[in-house]
């Protein structure tokens, strides 16, 4: 089994692009590690579409929203702890969230610092990975994955008076979440609703019927695949309204993808947004690279597979969100271009375009 590491790396990319950014590399502790990948020969880089918001973090999992005019990010803050590097996600041990935001794309970035960290969440263990945020009742509400104590991951819910936090957590997980990955979609209507999961280290394989068994296995390559999972939010956007569900995501004949079709089956990082009336349901393909969508009439879906979002990006990881800001959609993503490594990431943004169908134009990171 492939592993989460950077096995899939594009070394002769790797040298071009360390060589290219070695004068932007985090001036924090990170860029001090040395174990980035060694290329074997320099050869043509592929040229990035785009270049990394920040570059004195490291920064992952980007999900942009706007509020009040101004676009904020709300990313994962990768960070080195000597984490072993595993199929589990180990190295994937972030302690703590910042939030950045700017008030135009190109605009300068601001860095409002630590907004939460792990040592004051009561009921997280480790690894802070991809979260989200909302704004209702006057009241951010950041959403986030981490493993509890006993090492099972669960989504918890921050709240704060400002975007930029500093956010405080509850004392407890939302009752009733699992797995990773959260995303929470406003309806035209008002309602919120919650998506999350993602299988391998993201745990989603030991939850059937929203009941945990930590023997829970990935599926075989005929069975269908593990579904990603939803919940409407109640007002109170601190629970949720409903048993959780499992969103189905349907191939054009409207059958369920098997798990053989890994470059089209769901593995992480759900994301929800709405175009011309449409439910679009986006997702990291996992093991096979790509952020893929689908469309559904119904936030509940079913979603309808339509094709490749982004294409797979340097690093194994892929995850992206999606906004509009003064008429026109961008996609946010990340790479690993400052680092060479698969868990320090950076952050980018590119344009997003639709078919006049309705379908995305499919974005290539790299030209
Ligand atoms: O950042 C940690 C994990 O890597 C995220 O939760 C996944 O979506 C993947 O990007």
């Amino acid at each position: 089994m492939k592993i989460r590491s950077s096995s899939k790396f594009n070394y002769s990319f790797a040298l071009a692009i360390l060589v290219l950014n070695s004068c932007n590399a985090p001036a924090d502790k990170e860029s001090k590690d040395s174990t980035a990948a060694v290329a074997p020969a320099a050869t043509v880089a592929e040229t990035p579409v785009s270049q990394p918001v920040v570059s004195h973090i490291y920064t992952a999992d980007p999900s942009a929203h706007i509020f009040n005019g101004r676009i904020y990010i709300y990313p994962s803050h990768d960070t080195v702890t000597g984490a072993p590097e595993n199929d589990n996600g180990d190295h994937f041990d972030m302690n703590d969230y910042r939030i950045l935001s700017m008030d135009s794309i190109d605009g300068a970035v601001t860095d409002h610092g630590v907004a939460l960290k792990l040592s004051d969440i009561p009921w997280a263990g480790k690894q802070l990975w991809a979260p989200d945020a909302a704004f209702a009742n006057n009241t951010y509400y950041f959403y986030f994955p981490a493993k509890d104590k006993k090492g099972i991951f669960k989504i918890g819910v921050a709240t704060s008076r400002s975007p930029q936090g500093p956010f405080k957590a509850e004392a407890k997980p939302i009752d009733g979440t699992y797995s990773i990955d959260p995303c929470v979609f406003k309806d035209d209507d008002g309602s919120f609703y919650l998506y999350f999961g993602g299988i391998w280290g993201g745990q989603l394989q030991r939850w059937n019927n929203n009941k945990y068994d930590s023997s829970g296995k990935l599926k075989q390559a005929e069975e269908t695949a593990i579904l990603p999972r939803m919940a409407k939010l109640k007002p109170d956007m601190k629970s949720l309204a409903e048993p959780v569900k499992e969103i189905k995501l349907v191939d054009e004949q409207g059958n369920l993808f098997k798990e053989k079709d890994n470059d089209k089956r769901f593995f992480e990082g759900p994301f929800v947004h709405k175009f011309n009336g449409k439910y679009y349901f986006s997702y990291s393909t996992g093991d096979t690279h790509n952020i893929c969508y689908a469309i559904g009439e119904s936030p509940n879906g079913p979603f309808t597979y339509k094709g490749i979002l982004l294409k797979p990006v340097k690093g194994w990881t892929n995850h992206h969100s999606i906004v509009e800001k003064d008429g026109k959609w961008y996609l946010f993503y990340h790479d690993v271009q400052l680092s060479g490594k698969t868990h320090l990431r950076n952050i980018k943004v590119t344009e997003l375009e639709y078919n006049p169908d309705g379908t995305i134009k499919t974005i290539n990171p790299y030209k």
